[in-house]
C-alpha cells in the first residue's frame, strides 16, 4: 500500500543536499516548533527515514518541511529532517529551504528581502538577495550560540587522548583543534574523519552531558567538528563536520560555524563585529559574523550570522510503498 507521495524540490547549499518536501506534511501537535519537532519524532519519524536514507536518499541527505508560522510576526516555520534525526536548527538547510521556497513561490515574505522563521531552536531572521527570480545570497541571524564546555578530554581508540571544546550553535558540537594526536584537518583524509568521528562522539557523549539552558529537549553532543588550515583564498579557517552515522557536511555547516564563532569569541579570538569566513571539506565558503552578544539565562552567548548560497537542482516525486522492504530506508 502506498503510505505517502512526497513532492520535493531538491537543492544543495554550497554542496550539501537540501530536500524541501512540498507535500504530505503531517499535522503536528504543539504550540511552537520545539513541541512540533518532538511530536514529529514520536509519530512520523518514518517519513524522515523514508525520505532521507538510501535508497531514496543517502548518508548526507538533509531536508525540510515548511509549516505556517508559530509566533506572531513570523513568516513561516521550518521542520528539519536529516539522516541524523530532526535537528533543532540547520544553517545549510535554512539557506537551501529559503532559496528553493522563494524561487518556487512557496513563501511570501511580509517584508521583501527579509523573513522571520520559527525553527525548533527558536526564531531566526533571514535576509536574502535576488537577481530576477534567482536567490543569490541568504544570510541568517542565527539563534544565540555559546561555548558550553572548555578543554574537555577523551580517549579515542587509534588516536589516543583528544582535547576538545563543546559549543552550541543550534546543535551541540565537539570542536577539535590541531594538537599532538590530531595534526589538523589539512593532514587528514575524509576516511580518517569518518573513522574517528563516531568514536570521539561516543566517548564525548558518555563523558559529558550538555543541555540547552532554555529548552531541555535540545541535549547532547550530536556533531563533531574537526578544524584546520584553509585551502581556498579568503577563508579564515577550514572545518569538516561529521553527522549521522557516515556523513561529512559538504557545506561549511551553518550551526557548526555559529558554534565555532561562539567558541572563538569565548576564547578571546573573535570580537563583536568580526567576520569569519569558514571553508568546507570541498572548499565552499560561508561568511560568518559575530553580530552581538546576549544572555541565555545566566550563560553569555553571541548572536552569530552566517551567509551562503544554494541552487535548485531538480524536482522529485517520491513514493513510499510499504510493500517495498526498503520503504523506510537502510544504512550500510
Ligand atoms: O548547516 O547547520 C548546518 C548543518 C547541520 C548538519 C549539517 N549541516
Amino acid at each position: 500500500m502506498i503510505k505517502g507521495t512526497y513532492f520535493c524540490v531538491d537543492a544543495h547549499t554550497c554542496g550539501n543536499p537540501v530536500r524541501l518536501v512540498t507535500s504530505g506534511h503531517p499535522e503536528l501537535r504543539g504550540s511552537n516548533m520545539s513541541e512540533k519537532r518532538l511530536d514529529f519524532i514520536e509519530r512520523f519519524d518514518w517519513i524522515r527515514q523514508a525520505l532521507m536514507f538510501e535508497p531514496r536518499g543517502h548518508a548526507m541527505m538533509s531536508g525540510a518541511f515548511l509549516y505556517p508560522p508559530c509566533s506572531e510576526g513570523s513568516d513561516a516555520s521550518i521542520l528539519f529532517i536529516e539522516t541524523s534525526g530532526c535537528l533543532p536548527m540547520c544553517g545549510h538547510g535554512t539557506i537551501g529551504t529559503v532559496t528553493a521556497a522563494l524561487e518556487q513561490g512557496l513563501l511570501q515574505p511580509k517584508v521583501p528581502g527579509r523573513l522571520l522563521l520559527d525553527v525548533p531552536a527558536g526564531q531566526v531572521e533571514v535576509r536574502y538577495q535576488q537577481q530576477g527570480n534567482k536567490v543569490t545570497r541568504v544570510q541568517i541571524r542565527n539563534v544565540a550560540s555559546y561555548l558550553a564546555i572548555q578543554d574537555a578530554e577523551v580517549e579515542v581508540s587509534g588516536l589516543g587522548r583528544i582535547r576538545f571544546d563543546v559549543a552550541y550553535g543550534g546543535n551541540f558540537y565537539a570542536i577539535v583543534e590541531p594538537q599532538p594526536n590530531f595534526p589538523g584537518l589539512e593532514h587528514w583524509s575524509a576516511a580518517e574523519v569518518l573513522r574517528f568521528s563516531p568514536l570521539l562522539r561516543a566517548a564525548a557523549a558518555a563523558a559529558y552531558d550538555c543541555v540547552h539552558p532554555l529548552d531541555p529537549s535540545i541535549r547532547g553532543i550530536s556533531h563533531v567538528q574537526w578544524t584546520g588550515r584553509p585551502k581556498t583564498a579568503g577563508s579564515d579557517a577550514a572545518n569538516a563536520v561529521f553527522y549521522g552515522e557516515g556523513a561529512i557536511d559538504r557545506s561549511p555547516c551553518g550551526t557548526g560555524t555559529s558554534a565555532r564563532m561562539a567558541q572563538l569569541y569565548a576564547r578571546g579570538k573573535l570580537a563583536v563585529g568580526d567576520s569569519f569566513v569558514h571553508e568546507s571539506i570541498i572548499g565552499s565558503q560561508f561568511v560568518g559574523k559575530v553580530e552581538a552578544t546576549t544572555m541565555l539565562g545566566s550563560t553569555e552567548a553571541i548572536i552569530p550570522s552566517i551567509a551562503g548560497w544554494a541552487r535548485v537542482i531538480g524536482f522529485n516525486q517520491i513514493l513510499v510503498d510499504d510493500a517495498d522492504p526498503y520503504a523506510f530506508g537502510f544504512e550500510v
